[in-house]
């Protein structure tokens, strides 16, 4: 049996090692959510930048749910191996800046103390759109989110993720200590601005004071983030292996791409990310964000509906039909016509480079994995640039397209006639809309432009596009090969 990773020393020549030394660090940064992403993205930035820059930025990490990862990460000492794929071939890079991982449902007690830690200046979030608890028909806090819920009625004993940072800042303001700078690394658009519309209105409903001192001493900045993750695999623990010599329950994999635009706001210091390629600090991220979310993730998602659909297992296999990667092309250049000038960005270029991205052999990303949570997704990747390219005349077509694909995976039938199951926080409530709708494009799009709060009124009061969804909506449900549109 191999060895377990838990040090740096007598790994294989053919991992890489942090270029630091790991003692030195102290905690600085404490993650919310240390899934694959965050070690795929977040960490190995901050890796690289102490190794370039210095700086004692150690990160701890919190899971709010499972326990897993953080369990692994703790008996590896908080190492774990980064495989970067390509065509080239596999790297492994030790990633080293975590120190310590808490699991917050077995321990509320041990994460509140981590964010009342004054040492702790950043407290770093990747955690999904479901969990931050925002209504997407306002923006605002929903109040039927049952961790928003039970962190109103219990404030001091937190479950989410808006109920533990508002204690923890409360906790700082009641201590006379400086606050830590929240910082949103999820796929929102404007995702430090929409944190902190919620915790202040979180902060409002149980103490105003408290409101008024986190208006005035705490920035959000707004990040925007990118790197191509798939959830791992047993090939991934076995190239770890391999590569370092250790068995590694942590490791990640992840392509040569990486980019990460930061606004520059904050209340305490940070790591010099910006010394890392790939890093931008800037004034105002949301040119930026609006690029990604609308030509990589509105792409992805019109590509895993309608791949999933067509039996398509990874984003790779969806590429190699000529059709469809046509359609994917034609869809980011409609996404682009909605975007104002992204400063230094080309993005004919930029299009050009996710379809060669998308199209990466070694990286094997699932459908089924990027069509989970479409609720929580369609409304900024495809919903508001459609409703934007309507009102200036253009028919949105390729935005019909992934919408329709959206509801007819939302059928949660495959052609073959099996079910799968619906990975969404709102499964059982469209399960329950489309009970009793004939499985015909017109009454299935009808059911589903109902779902309270998720189509805007521009979309579903548009006869023609709405009509548009509906004939290709059918057409998907009827035809047992997938068209071309
Ligand atoms: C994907 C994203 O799962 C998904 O919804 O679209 O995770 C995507 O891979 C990343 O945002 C790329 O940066």
């Amino acid at each position: 049996m191999t060895e377990r990773l838990t040090s740096l020393s007598g790994l294989a020549p053919t991992a890489m090692l942090p270029g630091y030394d790991r003692k030195a660090l102290k905690p600085g940064i404490l993650h919310l959510g240390p899934g694959a992403f965050f070690r795929a993205h977040f960490a190995p930035f901050t890796d690289a930048a102490i190794a370039v820059a210095g700086g004692d930025w150690g990160i701890e990490v919190a899971s709010l749910r499972t326990a897993d990862v953080a369990d692994h990460l703790n008996e590896q000492n908080g190492l774990y191996t980064m495989l970067v794929r390509d065509t080239s071939g596999t790297t492994a890079h030790v990633i080293g800046p975590i120190l310590r991982a808490h699991v917050a449902t077995r321990n509320p007690g041990d994460l509140l103390a981590r964010l009342e830690d004054p040492a702790i200046r950043i407290v770093s979030l990747t955690v999904t759109e479901k969990a931050y608890g925002f209504d997407s028909a306002t923006g605002g806090l929903d109040l039927k989110h049952a961790d928003i819920a039970a962190d109103l009625a219990n404030r001091h004993a937190p479950r989410g993720v808006i109920g533990y940072l508002v204690e923890g800042l409360a906790r700082r303001r009641a201590k006379g200590t400086a606050p830590f700078t929240p910082l949103s690394c999820d796929n929102l658009p404007s995702n430090g601005a929409v944190l902190k519309r919620l915790v202040l209105e979180f902060a409002s409903r149980i103490d105003p004071e408290l409101r008024q001192w986190i208006e005035a001493n705490v920035p959000f900045p707004s990040t925007m983030v990118d790197r191509i993750t798939p959830a791992s695999t047993d090939a991934t623990y076995r190239d770890a292996e391999r590569l370092t010599g250790r068995q590694d329950l942590a490791a990640i994999e992840t392509e040569p791409f990486t980019q990460w635009v930061i606004e520059d706001h904050f209340a305490n210091g940070r790591p010099e990310w910006e010394k890392v390629a790939g890093a931008l600090m800037v004034e105002e991220v949301s040119a930026y964000e609006k690029m990604k979310l609308r030509m990589l993730n509105g792409a992805h998602s019109l590509l895993a509906y309608l791949g999933y659909i067509g039996g398509y297992e990874f984003i790779r296999d969806v590429m190699d039909d000529a059709g469809l990667a046509a359609l994917a092309r034609r869809h980011m250049n409609a996404a682009a016509a909605t975007l104002d000038p992204v400063p230094g960005i080309d993005l004919e270029a930029y299009a050009d480079e996710l379809i060669a991205r998308f199209a990466n052999k070694t990286i094997a990303h699932r459908t089924y994995q990027i069509a989970m949570d479409g609720t929580q997704k369609l409304p900024q990747r495809l919903l508001e640039p459609a409703t934007e390219a309507l009102e200036n005349g253009s028919k949105a077509e390729t935005y019909a397209i992934a919408v329709a694909a959206w509801m007819r995976y939302a059928l949660g039938v495959d052609r073959k006639g099996e079910r799968y199951e619906l990975r969404d926080p709102r499964a059982a409530e469209i399960a329950a809309l489309l009970a009793d709708v004939p499985r015909k494009g017109g009454a299935v799009s009808k059911a589903l432009f109902g779902l309270p709060g998720l189509f805007p009124a521009a979309l579903t009061g548009n006869i023609g596009w709405t009509e548009d969804v509906a004939n290709k909506l059918e057409i998907l449900i009827q035809d047992n090969r997938l068209p071309l549109f």
